[in-house]
């Protein structure tokens, strides 16, 4: 049984993920062995993680990070005991000691693996994150970050501050189930495939399906706001958290370089689109994610080295898309908040035409003022996507 990514390996040389083992799940039935309770839950998370990320996301946008408390571990895998030489996700002993991290206050663990290792004296598994703790029977409730979040968007609602928003809506379901299905395995679980590979045929494999799914992904998003239509599900979270680190992770260290996000013009602003969404760009630790994946994988990449990223041309991206914005938000109601930024219909004459004509034709986010100016699209109601924090890149002033 693996203990760690870097074992998980097929004799083809093929990366093979485990699954989890912990799958209890959290009812909103008060007589079910874990009842969905205010201040009994914890998150355990890395800010690195993608899968740990996606629940945190959850925890934002259902407004349930008062009921349920989260920490993160530190960003570098560290040695979990001093009796093997097994790595892993360690805390920190301060909360200074790396920013963002902190130490366990609740169960004194100093590895995810003790945590593991209190919920069960057989676990012989991988120590992952995230972990959902129950702090009234000191165990793992649940380990499968794609079911966790699942009971975040339905259990929790009698407590949950934003209960109205449903990422998994019934009329959605099979076509969110569809969609997650190809994006788990080309995408999400596709680029990890790159990176652990340990022959070139398997990694070949990898990287053709991946930028086949990136390709899909950017033809439906010029069509649509969201994966799966006009509101955000649980699939573009999900697509989320892969991308988001893309450009700046998986195209250098897992070798995803084919094409980089920000040449794919819509994925692009999808992605900065979903930054927006109240509270998930709170759960993206851009120092974080670097320093975990480019220091935790020494047979990857084993000086540790972090290379730096393509800060200064993010940033002239969002200067662009922000003065775009101005002009669509002219006329746009959903985005009057732009209109304070001093441009008016009046004022942007030709170019807001143009935008316009090109706004009723489509959602062609290769225009950044398009992509957020998207008039015919009702905002995300529930969570008031406000367009005016417009915030990018993530890790710069
Ligand atoms: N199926 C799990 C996967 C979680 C997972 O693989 N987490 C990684 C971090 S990104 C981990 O903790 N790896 C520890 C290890 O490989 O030892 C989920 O989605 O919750």
């Amino acid at each position: 049984m693996a203990r760690s990514a870097l074992d998980e390996m097929s004799t083809t040389g093929a990366f093979v993920r485990t699954p989890s083992t912990f799958r209890n799940s959290i009812s909103r039935d008060p007589n079910s062995p874990f009842p969905a309770e205010a201040g009994r839950y914890h998150l355990y998370v890395s800010f690195a993680c993608p899968w740990a990320s996606r629940c945190l996301a959850y925890l934002k946008i259902k407004g349930l990070d008062k009921a349920i408390s989260f920490s993160s571990v530190k960003a570098i895998w560290g040695r979990t005991k001093d009796t093997d030489e097994h790595m892993g996700w360690v805390f920190p002993a301060s909360n200074t000691e790396d920013p963002g991290a902190e130490p366990d206050r609740l169960n004194g663990a100093k590895s995810i693996r003790d945590l593991y290792e209190l919920a069960s004296t057989n676990y012989s598994g991988k120590f992952t994150v995230p972990v959902l703790w129950d702090k009234k029977q000191k165990t793992i409730v649940n380990n499968e970050s794609a079911e966790i979040i699942r009971m975040f968007n339905t259990e929790f609602n009698d407590i949950a501050e934003n209960a109205a928003v449903d990422l998994y809506p019934p009329h959605l379901q099979a076509q969110i189930n569809e969609v997650n299905d190809w994006i788990y395995d080309a995408i999400n679980n596709g680029v990890y495939k790159c990176g652990f590979a340990k022959k070139q045929e398997p990694y070949d494999e990898a990287v053709t399906k991946l930028y086949e799914a990136l390709d899909k992904c950017e033809e439906i998003l010029s069509k649509q706001r969201y994966l799966c239509g006009e509101t955000l599900t649980e699939a573009d979270i999900r697509l989320f958290v892969t991308l988001i680190r893309f450009d700046e992770v998986y195209a250098v260290h897992f070798k995803c370089n084919k094409r980089l996000l920000r040449e794919y013009p819509n994925i692009f602003n999808y992605t900065k689109d979903i930054f927006q969404v109240p509270g998930v760009s709170s759960t993206v630790n851009m120092e974080h994610i670097k320093k975990h994946y480019y220091g935790s994988h020494p047979s990857i990449n084993p000086f540790g080295i972090v290379p730096h990223g393509g800060e200064r041309e993010l940033r002239l991206l969002a200067l662009a898309a922000l003065k775009g914005v101005a002009a669509a938000g002219a006329e746009c109601a959903d985005c009057v908040g732009f209109l304070r930024t001093g441009h008016s219909h009046q004022t942007l004459g030709k170019r807001s035409i143009e935008v316009a004509a090109r706004r009723v034709a489509g959602y062609d986010r290769r225009d950044p003022a398009v992509a957020l100016g998207q008039c015919p699209v009702k905002p995300f109601a529930a969570v008031n996507v406000d367009r005016r924090r417009w915030r990018w890149p993530p890790f710069a002033n």
